[in-house]
C-alpha cells in the first residue's frame, strides 16, 4: 500500500516536471514572429500572450505533455481593411508536430516559401477559408503534406482548378466554395477516392456535369456542386453506387435532370437525407424519391 502510494506521488511528480518543461523556445520564437508579420491585428487578439508558458496562449494547443505545439487557431485576427497578409511558411515549418493550422479570416494573400510547408509531417487540417488567396500556386506543397481536411472557401482563387491540389490524394473533406474558379473540374479529383466531402459551389465551372469523375468517388458522403454552370442532362443513376451519399446539391446549374432510377444497373444504393435540385429542370417525380429521402427534398 505504502510503495503503491510513493510510486503513485513520484509518478505525478515526474508529470508535473514534464508539464513544467513548457513549450520549446523556437516554437515560441516562431509563434512571436508570426504575430509580428501580421504587421495589424484587431486588439482583442493575442489578449493572453503575455504570460510566460506559451502552451497557454490563446489560439495555440500543445500535446498532452505541454511541450509541443499541435494546433494553431488564429480565427479572424485581422480588421476588414487590413492589407493583405503573406506569411512566410518557414516559420510554420518550425511546429515539427503541427496537426491542424486553421488562419481564415486573416486576408492571407498567399505565402511566402511555400515549399517549407513539406516539413509539416503531420498536419492533417488546413483551414484558409475566407482569405484573399488567388493564385494556385501559392499552394504547391507537393506530396509531402498528407493532408485530411483542406477549406479554401471564400478565396479569389481564379482559373481552372487549381493543378497543385492535385497531389493532395488522401484527402477527406475538399472545400473550394466561393472562389472563381471554371472550366471544367481536373481529372485528378477522379482519383481523390477517399473523399467524404467535396464542396464546389459558387464558382463558374462549367462544361458537362463530371459524371464519370463523380461516380468513382465511393466514400462521398456530401456533394455540394451547386450554383455552377454545369450544363446538359444527367441521369440519378450517376451517384447509384455511391451507398454513403447522404447529402446532394446540384441545384443552379444549368442541368436537366433524369431521375428515373429504375433499371437493373441503376438502384440507389444512397439513402440520401437531403437532395437539392433546385433551379434543375427536373423530368419527372419518382416515388422512391420520397421513401429514401429522409429529411429534405429541394426542387425549387
Ligand atoms: C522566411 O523566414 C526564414 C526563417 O526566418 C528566413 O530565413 C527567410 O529569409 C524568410 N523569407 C523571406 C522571403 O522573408
Ligand atoms: C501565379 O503565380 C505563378 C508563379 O508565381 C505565375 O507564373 C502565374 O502567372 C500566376 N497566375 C496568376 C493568375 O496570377
Ligand atoms: C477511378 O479511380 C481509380 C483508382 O484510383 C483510377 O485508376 C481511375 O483512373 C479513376 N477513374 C476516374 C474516371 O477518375
Ligand atoms: C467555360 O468558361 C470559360 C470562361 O468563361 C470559357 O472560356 C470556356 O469556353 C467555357 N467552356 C465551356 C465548355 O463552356
Ligand atoms: C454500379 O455497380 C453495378 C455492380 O457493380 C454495376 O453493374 C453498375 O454498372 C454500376 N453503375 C454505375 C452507374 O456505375
Ligand atoms: C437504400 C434504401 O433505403 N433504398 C430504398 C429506397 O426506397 C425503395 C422504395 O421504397 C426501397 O425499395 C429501397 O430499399
Amino acid at each position: 500500500m505504502g510503495i503503491n502510494t510513493s510510486f503513485c506521488w513520484c509518478f505525478i511528480l515526474v508529470l508535473l516536471w514534464f508539464q513544467s518543461q513548457g513549450c520549446l523556445e523556437e516554437e515560441r520564437a516562431a509563434l512571436l514572429q508570426i504575430k509580428d508579420s501580421m504587421g495589424s491585428y484587431l486588439s482583442s487578439a493575442f489578449s493572453n500572450w503575455y504570460v510566460k508558458e506559451c502552451c497557454d496562449w490563446e489560439g495555440v494547443v500543445c500535446d498532452p505533455s505541454h511541450t509541443r505545439i499541435q494546433r494553431i487557431f488564429f480565427p479572424h485576427l485581422r480588421s476588414d481593411d487590413s492589407k493583405p497578409w503573406f506569411p512566410n511558411a518557414t516559420l510554420f515549418a518550425e511546429f515539427k508536430d503541427l496537426q491542424e493550422l486553421e488562419l481564415p479570416g486573416n486576408h492571407i494573400g498567399g505565402f511566402i516559401s511555400i515549399q517549407a510547408f513539406r516539413k509539416l509531417k503531420h498536419l492533417r487540417k488546413l483551414n484558409l477559408r475566407d482569405n484573399s488567396i488567388q493564385n494556385g500556386s501559392n499552394l504547391w506543397w507537393g506530396k509531402y503534406l498528407s493532408l485530411y481536411n483542406l477549406d479554401l472557401s471564400g478565396n479569389k482563387l481564379q482559373g481552372n482548378f487549381p493543378d497543385s491540389l492535385c497531389a493532395n490524394l488522401f484527402l477527406r473533406e475538399l472545400i473550394l466554395s466561393r472562389n472563381n474558379l471554371f472550366g471544367s473540374i481536373n481529372s485528378c479529383l477522379g482519383n481523390m477516392i477517399t473523399l467524404r466531402l467535396l464542396d464546389l459551389s459558387e464558382n463558374q465551372f462549367n462544361g458537362s456535369f463530371p459524371s464519370l469523375l463523380i461516380s468513382n468517388l465511393t466514400n462521398i458522403e456530401s456533394l455540394v456542386l451547386s450554383s455552377n454552370e454545369f450544363q446538359g442532362m444527367i441521369s440519378l443513376c450517376v451517384f447509384a453506387n455511391l451507398s454513403r451519399l447522404s447529402e446532394l446539391d446540384i441545384s443552379f446549374n444549368h442541368l436537366e435532370v433524369e431521375t428515373e432510377m429504375m433499371s437493373p444497373s441503376c438502384s440507389p444504393s444512397f439513402r440520401l437525407s437531403t437532395l437539392s435540385l433546385g433551379g434543375c429542370n427536373v423530368k419527372k417525380i419518382y416515388p422512391w424519391m420520397f421513401h429514401n429521402i429522409t429529411s429534405e427534398l429541394w426542387l425549387k
